[in-house]
């Protein structure tokens, strides 16, 4: 009984943080020369329920099972995007893929790449609590689970992630490539074809491929890659990421280079599950995979880790640049013949039809998870992870 009264207090404690954090604003710090130097938490609405993320293997079978329904249900909402802007939208949960596809060339390799998908992930699960419903915890992906030491390619497939029942569904049928495609390939891949199991394997990809937004429905393609998934998603990957001394270094560590030679965790998760031809590997329309969400979250809670090490400081550290692989500044922004400037806590974020605050937001706003109404169950640390990359290296 005493074990249980200490445990429940540490819940209330972290919960009554949270909504106290949230609900007065008082740590939202007014940001320089956002519009109206409102000092006010566009988010506050969002917190009258803490949301507590946690790995897929912590959700319940339930929770598992009323999760994947929820996304199922969301491509059953009307979507908001006109025909001028996504003619090939049918449901809700196009038009964040829409929104994601008419963006790709200003938020990835930029300084706001990790502003903009922290909204957009957080987007993705309001979406699934106002308007399907949804109460369960938000779930990510911990790569770690599955790379490194003892894993290989079969136990990879086995993941509670690629369940064929209350999972995501595994890898799509091989698909030879041609000698052109194979010249580009990520290396290792293995599938390419239609998901033929899982939650997903009867959803439809309305949008795309690449920029295109009035194509046929095309089905959920993957084409996993362990080796891709094992270089880039283990604790060695994950540890560079979190001795970077500042943002600049941080998300520069996180995104990599938009070669496979040069991918970083962000690019692990892409191309090991997306690889050729599937669509996680398709820098547009990868959203349409709903992984996509279990990557970025996990993205998300390394950034919040490596936050969180040096907190207040990294509240506000942001910079890199606003425009796309511009890191030294040298390109021309026109119609003003000036250089691209850097990412700022000004610099805006929007969503188009799919906003759910209804108003401007900034990469300021989204500093500080706590007052976005969410936080992890745990948190990655350079001790953890350092121990963990030891032991994958020793074996
Ligand atoms: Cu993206």
């Amino acid at each position: 009984m005493a074990v249980m009264s200490v445990t429940c207090r540490r819940i209330m404690s972290v919960v009554t943080a949270l909504l106290l954090l949230c609900s007065t604003g008082v740590f939202t710090a007014p940001t320089p020369g956002t519009s109206g130097g409102s000092s006010s938490n566009p988010f506050a609405s969002y917190c009258t329920r803490p949301s507590v993320r946690k790995e897929w293997r912590s959700l319940s079978l339930l929770e598992r099972f009323q999760y994947l329904f929820a996304v199922n249900a969301l491509f059953s909402v009307p979507n908001r995007s006109p025909d001028s802007f996504a003619a090939s939208a049918k449901n809700r949960y196009d038009d964040l893929v829409a929104t994601h596809i008419n963006q790709t060339f200003s938020v990835h390799y930029v300084g706001h790449f990790l502003p903009f998908h922290r909204y957009m992930t957080w987007t993705f699960e309001q979406m699934l609590r106002k308007e399907v419903g949804y109460t369960g915890p938000f779930p990510y992906w911990d790569w770690h689970l599955d790379t490194g030491c003892g894993k290989n390619q079969q136990t990879f497939l086995q993941s509670p992630i690629w369940d064929p029942i209350l999972g995501f569904g595994g890898n799509g049928p091989y698909i030879q490539a041609t000698p052109a495609q194979a010249a580009g390939a990520v290396p290792g891949r293995s599938g390419g074809g239609c998901v033929q199991d899982g939650a997903f394997k009867n959803m439809k990809v309305n949008l795309g491929p690449g920029a295109t937004v009035n194509g046929p429905p095309r089905c959920l393609s993957r084409d996993f890659s362990f080796y891709f998934t094992n270089r880039y998603l283990q604790c060695n990957q994950t540890l560079a990421t979190l001795k970077a001394a500042n943002f600049y270094l941080f998300d520069q560590i996180v995104e990599g280079g938009p070669s496979f030679e040069l991918s970083g965790v962000h690019g692990g998760g892409h191309y090991g599950i997306g690889g050729l031809f599937g669509i996680m590997g398709d820098l547009y329309v990868s959203p349409g995979d709903p992984s996509f969400w279990l990557h970025h979250a996990n993205l998300d809670r390394v950034w919040w880790s490596w936050q969180q090490m040096n907190w207040p400081a990294r509240k506000t550290d942001i910079s890199g640049p606003s425009v796309i692989m511009d890191y030294n500044n040298f390109k021309v922004n026109p119609p003003v013949l000036q250089k691209s400037a850097n990412t700022t806590l000004s610099t805006p974020l929007d969503l188009q039809y799919a906003d759910m605050v209804n108003g401007p937001i900034t990469v300021g706003n989204v500093m500080d998870i706590t007052q976005m109404g969410y936080t992890y169950d745990k948190l990655y640390t350079i001790a953890d992870v350092t121990t963990c990359a030891n032991r994958n290296a020793a074996c």
